[in-house]
């Protein structure tokens, strides 16, 4: 039988928790714009108490540059609608530039923006801001989050802010530059051993990803192959994958753990892995809980892997079925 992409992405399903992640970024959703700047604000200095981002490169500001130099030179007032602008995703000039940010260029334009405003050149908060209860609700279920569930839900705010671009169909896409790449600060995991695992294509995926040789990775897929990112619909094809991949998987240390493997009557094989994957804005600072949900074709090849966060530290240890 052949395989579908329907019934892929429901393997192990039932092993799935519901997260805490969505129900956090609904409740920030249901806040208005000056609510939404203000927790942001707030949850990102709380959480630089003991976390802090690693400064983007030269090379990655750089993309950023003419907005924050535009930002830089505004009123308050400027600043302000700026940043509502953004947060509203309004149809602007700088709203649509912001749009067409890859998701690190973004981060990165917020991480230098954070800096100004600790500095005291760009406002933080509208002025006159008070705090409302709404606000309270969001910053107390942030806090119920592990520390990458919370890196999580701000990333997810960042790249959601801007006009969406999508719109605006493709002919109007400014040539994306490439994307710099992130500095290595500690040495590529290479040789990949997973309790329960000795599918090659699986070692393999996981030593292309920790070298960030993304065209390996995707000679692993077949060509109809799928990947889906938390929370995010799969991603089909090998060209839309490396793509993805090139602009939000550099760098990143996957440490897999522990899984099971079932091999189906059609010979394929279904593989649930979890372990922990860092970013290299926090470094070694900051593990994320994950599962890797693989569907092998009986030719060996990836035909649909899911990246899932998981709830609880607890869910790392749960490859039963039911
Ligand atoms: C300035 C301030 C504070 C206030 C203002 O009002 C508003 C904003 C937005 C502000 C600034 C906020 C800032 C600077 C936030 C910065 C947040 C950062 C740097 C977050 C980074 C998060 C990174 C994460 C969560 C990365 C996760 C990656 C994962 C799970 C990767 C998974 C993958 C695996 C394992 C695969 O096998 C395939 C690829 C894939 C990427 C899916």
């Amino acid at each position: 039988m052949a395989l579908t992409l329907q019934s892929a992405q429901s393997i192990f399903s039932n092993t799935q928790v519901p997260s805490l992640i969505p129900a956090t970024i609904a409740l920030f959703d249901q806040l208005n714009v000056d609510d939404q700047l203000a927790y942001l604000w707030y949850a990102y200095t709380e959480m630089g108490k003991t976390i802090t981002p690693a400064a983007p490169g030269a090379a990655r500001l750089q993309l950023a540059e003419t907005l924050l130099t535009q930002i830089k030179l505004m009123s308050s007032e400027d600043q302000t609608k700026v940043m509502r602008d953004l947060a509203s995703r309004a149809d602007t000039p700088i709203s649509r530039s912001y749009g067409f940010f890859s998701v690190n260029t973004k981060l990165a334009f917020w991480y230098e923006l954070g800096e100004l405003m600790k500095k005291g050149l760009v406002t933080p908060i509208p002025a006159g801001y008070q705090m409302s209860p709404g606000v309270k609700v969001v910053l107390e279920a942030t806090q119920k989050l592990d520390q990458g569930q919370q890196i999580t839900v701000l990333r997810n705010t960042v790249v959601n802010m801007g006009f969406d671009t999508s719109e605006l169909g493709p002919s109007s896409y400014p040539k994306a530059p490439a994307e710099p790449a992130f500095q290595r600060t500690t040495p590529i995991i290479s040789s990949v051993k997973i309790d329960g695992i000795t599918e090659p294509a699986v070692l393999g995926y996981i030593e292309a990803m920790n070298a960030d040789n993304f065209d390996a990775a995707v000679a692993l897929f077949t060509t109809d192959g799928a990947l889906q990112p938390p929370f995010q619909k799969p991603i089909v094809g090998p060209e839309a994958i490396a793509k993805y991949m090139r602009e939000e998987a550099q760098g990143l240390n996957m440490m897999p753990q522990q899984g099971i493997c079932e091999v189906q009557p059609d010979g394929s094989k279904q593989l649930k892995i979890t372990g922990v994957v860092q970013t290299p804005w926090f470094g070694v600072t900051v593990g994320m809980n994950i599962a890797w949900r693989f569907l092998i074709n009986p030719q060996g090849k990836i035909f649909f892997v899911a990246i899932d966060m998981l709830a609880s530290p607890q869910e790392l240890l749960n490859l039963r079925r039911v």
